[in-house]
């Protein structure tokens, strides 16, 4: 049988189909979406979720003239399929491929790139008054989460597009979920809207009987008035009208009809700013997704190892509920990403300590700070690449006032596949250039355990980053320990070059080291475990006597561990010295699997030895090296 979806090239294909070949064409996108997530990893659920209102919007809008914004951008794989990338779709999220999410530079049906979740609104609505100003008439429309609407962003935009009544559309896709239940009061609100059976009473009778009608008639419009009517009477639709929007809905998100009628409604209406409220199912079409729409959410490539050892997530997670139990006052602060930093297992014993408080890292920091103001002792778990929405709150609210805020930061380094947005690369250059902060990471699992532990003893802030891995195995200790603030340790002891690594560059900064001996060199390899403070007798001392060194860290070179520690030996006045950095470019870091990114950059064992050859001009170092893998 022919297939639809290999006939569409662009959203104007879409337009000649008719409901039943519209019915086909989802279920053939949903076939699509569940072969290529599944051997390539990503965000399935979200994706089956929304494929009729990708449909609905581009039949009724003309991208990419008008604008469509994806929140997010992880549910955009349907409009990916539609707007000419089908035939590159297999390569989603691979090294060179499509990327997960929106992108500006790969399509110009997308006009805004994301990746970090709560953009969309403020993003069209710069749009909308860019046309506006511009004298022009083209449609914008953003499509944002019950997840995402809770961040700041999008509320600081809503209130400013009630404000100006700019001509907007926002899409409210409202499926009840984040990653896992939507929180908050908002929630509770919208919770209403779907739940309210009386409504959908009415609702299904009055289609019942307009079903013979031609839409846009007048019975059928008043008959609409009755039901917003009715509506208003039972639901919260006012806070969006105080808002300053009109509100419609709720609309059956899998009813293309329906979805039809209301964009183009919403479309028509040039008064004011539209929301229009459209109820999804999460991972709709897919059973296992439908049952189970937090594991969907995001899955994993297939090629992936069966994993034996914990994460270091895992053994995070281990720790916080070991140094709850001893300590009342230890508190858990997740933004929206209980699932990812595991936190279900202190949240099981803790419930009443353990707060996922929506998509919001900054409200999160400074929530932490002022619990810490009261003596009690938050960790604030979170990705590395989201805390850097917190920069000031982490500068302003906790550092600036001493506050002892523990930093758990995951995904710390590169993450891989998620690409560009995602990586975690930055942390070391944005947190160690504010004052008070203790900035860690640690070598291995049990290294983490001890660094938590030291945390939260801590009556400073820190922060310990580590990374989106399993650990290396190692054994963990029974009975917790702290660290020295500050002191780094020799691992490996060599005369003639000393790599100072951090984090998770120290194994293979080891390995190198090892391959590096066969050669006839012989390395010092420090696990320097603290970004800042900096261990400045051992590295002073060390460049005192070996006068070759070469720091490894997995982060930009720009402002990381290397340069402070460049910075400390420029500032002790020594000469003499040969200093190599090895770490990212000051480029955002393209997506790829973990181990491609990391031989890229040059840093993996392999990379990391030939770079300290370099500093051996008298050796040949292509003649050298014949490193595992070759
Ligand atoms: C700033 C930020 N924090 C966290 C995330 C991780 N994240 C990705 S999707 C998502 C849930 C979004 O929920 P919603 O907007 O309701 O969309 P759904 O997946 O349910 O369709 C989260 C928390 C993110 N992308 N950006």
């Amino acid at each position: 049988m022919s297939r639809l979806l290999d006939k569409i090239d662009s959203p104007a294909d879409l337009k000649m189909l008719t409901q039943e070949g519209l019915a086909q064409l989802a279920s053939e996108i949903r076939e699509k979406l569940v072969a290529v997530v599944s051997a390539n990893g990503g965000h399935l659920a979200s994706n089956l979720g929304v494929v009729e209102l990708t449909i609905a919007l581009h039949r009724i809008f003309d991208s990419p003239r008008d604008k469509i914004v994806w929140d997010v951008g992880h549910q955009a794989y349907t409009h990916k399929l539609l707007t000419g990338r089908r035939q590159r779709f297999a390569s989603l999220r691979q090294y060179k491929g499509l990327s997960g999410f929106t992108c500006r530079s790969e399509s110009q049906h997308d006009p805004f790139g994301a990746g970090h979740a709560s953009t969309s609104v403020s993003a069209a609505l710069g749009m909308a008054i860019a046309r506006d100003l511009s004298n022009d008439d083209y449609y914008v429309v953003a499509v944002i989460g019950d997840g995402a609407i809770t961040g700041g962003m999008a509320l600081e935009a809503l209130n400013q597009a009630g404000h100006l009544g700019s001509r907007l559309i926002v899409v409210l896709n409202d499926n009840g979920m984040s990653i896992s239940p939507t929180v908050g009061a908002l929630a509770k609100l919208l919770d209403r809207v779907r739940f309210d059976h009386r409504y959908h009473q009415v609702k299904e009778r009055s289609k019942r009987l307009l079903s013979a009608l031609p839409w846009g008639n007048r019975l059928w419009r008043a008959s609409q008035q009755v039901e917003s009517g009715f509506k208003g009477l039972i639901m919260p639709t006012t806070l969006w009208e105080e808002l300053g929007f009109t509100y419609m809905g709720p609309i059956d998100g899998h009813n293309i009809r329906e979805l039809e009628i209301a964009l183009t409604q919403a479309r028509d209406y040039r008064l004011k700013p539209t929301l229009i409220h459209v109820i999804t199912t999460k991972g709709k079409g897919y059973l296992p997704a439908e049952g189970d729409a937090v594991y969907f959410h995001g899955v994993p490539a297939k090629n992936t190892t069966a994993k034996v050892i914990p994460t270091y997530s895992e053994v995070f997670a281990q720790t916080t509920l070991r140094l709850a139990r001893e300590n009342p006052r230890l508190v858990v602060i997740t933004p929206a990403m209980p699932e990812g930093n595991c936190l279900s297992i202190v949240e099981a014993e803790f419930p009443q300590r353990v707060f996922d408080v929506g998509i919001c890292e900054q409200h999160a920091v400074t929530f932490a700070a002022g619990l810490a103001t009261q003596g009690f002792k938050p960790i604030v778990a979170i990705y590395s690449t989201f805390l850097q929405r917190a920069f000031d709150q982490i500068m302003h609210d906790v550092c600036l006032q001493d506050l002892p805020v523990v930093f758990a930061i995951d995904r710390g380094g590169i993450v891989g596949d998620d690409g560009k947005t995602h990586q975690g690369t930055f942390d070391f250059s944005y947190l160690t250039a504010i004052p008070n902060l203790i900035v860690s990471a640690p070598k291995d699992e049990n290294e983490l355990q001890r660094l938590l532990y030291t945390a939260v003893k801590s009556p400073h802030p820190m922060a310990i980053r580590y990374p989106r891995n399993p650990g290396l195995g190692v054994k963990l200790d029974t009975e917790l320990h702290s660290i020295p603030i500050g002191k780094g340790e020799i691992i490996r002891q060599g005369e003639d070059v000393a790599i100072l690594a951090i984090g998770v560059t120290v194994a293979p900064a080891l390995e190198a080291a090892e391959e590096l001996a066969s050669n006839n060199i012989e390395a010092t390899v420090v696990n320097a475990r603290f970004a800042k403070p900096l261990d400045s007798e051992l590295i002073i001392g060390l460049a005192n006597h070996i006068k070759r060194i070469v720091i490894v860290e997995e982060n930009i070179l720009s402002g990381g561990f290397g340069s402070s520690v460049g910075a400390l030996l420029q500032k002790s006045g020594m000469s003499n010295i040969q200093v190599k950095s090895i770490g990212l470019p000051d480029e955002f870091i393209e997506q790829g699997a973990q181990d491609i990114l990391r031989a890229k950059y040059g840093l993996d064992a392999k990379g990391i030895a030939q770079q300290v050859l370099t500093l051996f001009p008298s050796l040949d170092a292509s003649s050298l090296l014949m490193v595992k893998g070759d």
